[in-house]
């Protein structure tokens, strides 16, 4: 039975809406030193040959995975860490897969631009953690990602032509840091200039119940509004519907009203708030819905 997370662990009302916007969350050294090495010292002796090192099966309960003494085990219980995967998919959860991938020094050849699995329609999301447990330098094979793009659905390499996109990020920071993706997020290996392996630990997470309002709710009212706010709703930049209507870098200009529509779909998710609308989008096809409702 796992234990409820410290309200302080769990993530606000603010990076809930920074992740329905942009996809992802990062969050620097939150794992002890420790714990990286001792990951790193299991990782060696399969290496990229992930398949050889012993796995859970697909649909384990993350409270049973990798029991100690174990580090992914030790990251994955970490409070932070919890806290985290409380917000987004709840404690709840059970095992994807996982997966070490590293980057060989002077690997320069950077993975094709995919995103896992197939064509996901639900608004129900798994979450990918990515751990990276020694520190990644710029052009060192941090992970390439594309900011907003975890709604736009796609099968697995089909966008894997596209070479650069404006505004995507590579992954720089310090060991022991954890990027939290939606699963739908564009990303891709990157070539290592350097002269060290980028080790990377990838674990995706699948949730067994709603992902409603499991966060920190205390500035709630400030980032989502009162109910009566939510058409038109407010232009403070830290609001979300703000944030929701602000387009990313790479947006066609025709496409950014469809993208605001998706976030606030997502966001109406999980909120459990079924009348969120940024403007007036989703209100307006609703009620043409619900006209043709009772003519049939
Ligand atoms: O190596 C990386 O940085 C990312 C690899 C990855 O996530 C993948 O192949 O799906």
């Amino acid at each position: 039975m796992a234990i409820a997370p410290d309200p302080s662990d769990l993530l606000t009302t603010a990076e809930m809406a920074h992740f329905v916007t942009h996809g992802y969350l990062a969050f620097p050294s939150v794992v002890p030193e420790e714990i990286n090495e001792a990951a790193v010292a299991a990782f060696e002796p399969t290496g990229a040959l992930d398949m050889l090192r012993a796995k859970p099966d697909s649909g384990t309960p993350l409270a049973d995975l990798y029991p100690d003494p174990s580090p992914v085990g030790a990251m994955l219980r970490l409070p932070r860490v919890q806290g985290i995967i409380e917000s987004l998919v709840g404690l709840d959860a059970v095992y994807d897969h996982d997966w070490v991938h590293t980057r060989e020094p002077g690997d320069l050849a950077d993975q094709h631009l995919h995103q896992d699995a197939i064509i996901d329609t639900t608004l129900a999301f798994d979450i990918q953690i990515f751990w990276f447990p020694r520190a990644v330098e710029a052009r060192s094979g941090g992970t390439g990602f594309v900011p907003g793009s975890h709604l736009r659905q796609v099968n697995e390499f089909e966008i894997a032509r596209y070479q650069n996109i404006v505004g995507q990020q590579d992954f720089v920071g310090p060991a022991g840091s954890v990027v939290v993706f939606h699963q739908g997020m564009w990303h891709r290996g990157r070539a290592n200039h350097s002269g060290d392996r980028r080790w990377l630990y990838k674990i995706r997470l699948n949730p067994t119940t709603p992902q409603v309002r499991r966060w920190n709710l205390a500035d709630f009212d400030a980032v989502h509004g009162r109910p009566s706010d939510h058409i038109f709703a407010s232009y403070d930049l830290n609001s979300a519907a703000q944030q929701f209507r602000t387009p990313e870098p790479w947006f066609e200009m025709a496409a950014s009203r469809l993208e605001t529509v998706n976030r606030s779909r997502l966001w109406r998710y999980v909120t459990g708030d079924g009348h969120f609308d940024a403007d007036w989008y989703l209100s307006r096809t609703e009620g043409r819905e619900q006209l043709d409702q009772r003519a049939g």
